[in-house]
């Protein structure tokens, strides 16, 4: 019979114990494969930090279904929840595609985001027409609440946040208010309040968002914050700032996405980035192109890597990040109203596999 003493029993006991330990350790750090199902989430990633959503719509909801659920915990409709898709004609609201989101949302234990109340697009010409004439601000008015009270009501359960107005600040240096909007041209400037006082009597537990594009733009900025300033000085409800972060691979500076975050947390609302997408194409590059280069690629993981360190250090400020899409072979960006030409802005490419950028997220995040 083999005898082994006690030191040297303790010896084997030890090498065992650091074999095991190894093993385990190497299993965890080992690379992931792209693609596998071992993909860390997104949203898993960040829970610590603020939610992560994603815009869907009625085909992406089947065609994307397993990157929704695996990598968000919040979706907002594209498209399904603005005026002219929930009334498009008066009185005759049709809900099924928006119903369809919730559904999913409801599924998977994701939080809703709303999109949108009030806009100046995507808004049927009969709002602002009565008896064949522009309508009147008491009419509008009507409209408006009827509105926004049928939808916010409806979905009370669900949507924990809307976007109330969108859009509502011009890009020009000479004027303040989109004065070139129904809603402007006919109820006047009030018709913003007046939207944020409605959808709070329709659900008094929904967070309250104005949400805008080139919101960090330091003129804009100022001209959104003094607006939300007199909001709130007013009394009137409005609980957030949604930064639309329709941006690309230079600009704009993080700088300037800082100094906003800061300037709108200060007047104690709460900031989300809702519509974040990185073109591959610098601001002032007309290029159509059938892929994007390698280093277009490189700098938009560099630039996705810099934004969610700095949300990271804003995770007191932020409450959300969504992303404007899913993945690149669907997003509004190749419909691009002005630009009209393929983009890749989002963190999975069209055959729905992680992109660099996703890594330097992820990698952000520990
Ligand atoms: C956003 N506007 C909208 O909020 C969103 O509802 C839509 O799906 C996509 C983008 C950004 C925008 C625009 O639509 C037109 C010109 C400039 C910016």
């Amino acid at each position: 019979m083999i005898t082994i003493n006690f030191k040297k029993r303790k010896f084997y006991l030890l090498t065992l114990l650091v074999l095991v330990f190894s093993l385990a350790l190497n299993i965890n750090t080992a690379p992931v494969q792209a693609g596998s199902d071992e993909l860390p989430s997104l949203h898993e990633a960040y829970s610590e930090y603020f939610s992560i959503g994603a815009a869907v719509n009625s085909s992406t909801i089947n065609t994307h279904r397993n990157l929704i659920e695996k990598h968000f915990n919040s979706l907002t409709a594209e498209n399904e929840m603005k005026f002219d898709h929930l009334q498009p004609r008066e009185g005759f609201f049709t809900f099924s595609r928006a119903d369809e989101i919730v559904k999913l949302a409801r599924e998977n234990n994701m939080k809703v985001r709303g999109h949108v109340l009030v806009w100046h697009s995507q808004t049927p010409d009969w709002v602002f027409v009565d008896k064949g004439k522009t309508a009147s601000r008491e009419v509008l008015l009507e409209r408006m609440e009827n509105h926004i009270k049928t939808v916010v009501e409806r979905y009370k359960d669900d949507v924990y946040a809307w976007d109330v107005v969108n859009e509502a600040i011009s890009d020009d240096g000479y004027q303040t208010h989109r004065e070139d909007s129904p809603w402007y041209q006919i109820i006047g400037e009030d018709y913003i309040a007046e939207a944020f006082r409605i959808a709070h009597e329709a659900d008094p537990e929904a967070r309250l968002f104005y949400n805008d594009y080139n919101a960090v733009q330091p003129q804009k900025m100022n001209k959104i914050y003094n607006m939300l300033k007199g909001l709130l000085e007013d009394g009137v409800p409005v609980h957030g700032i949604g930064i639309q972060g329709h941006w690309d691979i230079s600009s704009p500076s993080v700088i300037d996405i800082m100094q906003a975050i800061e300037k709108y947390a200060s007047l104690g609302l709460e900031v989300q980035i809702t519509e974040l997408d990185i073109s591959v194409f610098p601001w002032n590059d007309r290029r159509k192109l059938a892929e994007p280069t390698a280093e277009m690629l490189e700098k938009q993981n560099k630039r996705y890597q810099a934004l969610f360190n700095l949300f990271k250090r804003y995770q007191d400020e932020l409450t959300g990040v969504i992303l404007w899409g899913v993945a690149d072979d669907s997003t509004w960006k190749d419909n691009h109203p002005v630009q009209g030409r393929k983009d890749w802005p989002l963190l999975f490419d069209e055959d729905h596999q992680p992109k660099g950028a996703f890594w330097e997220v992820i990698q952000a995040a520990e």
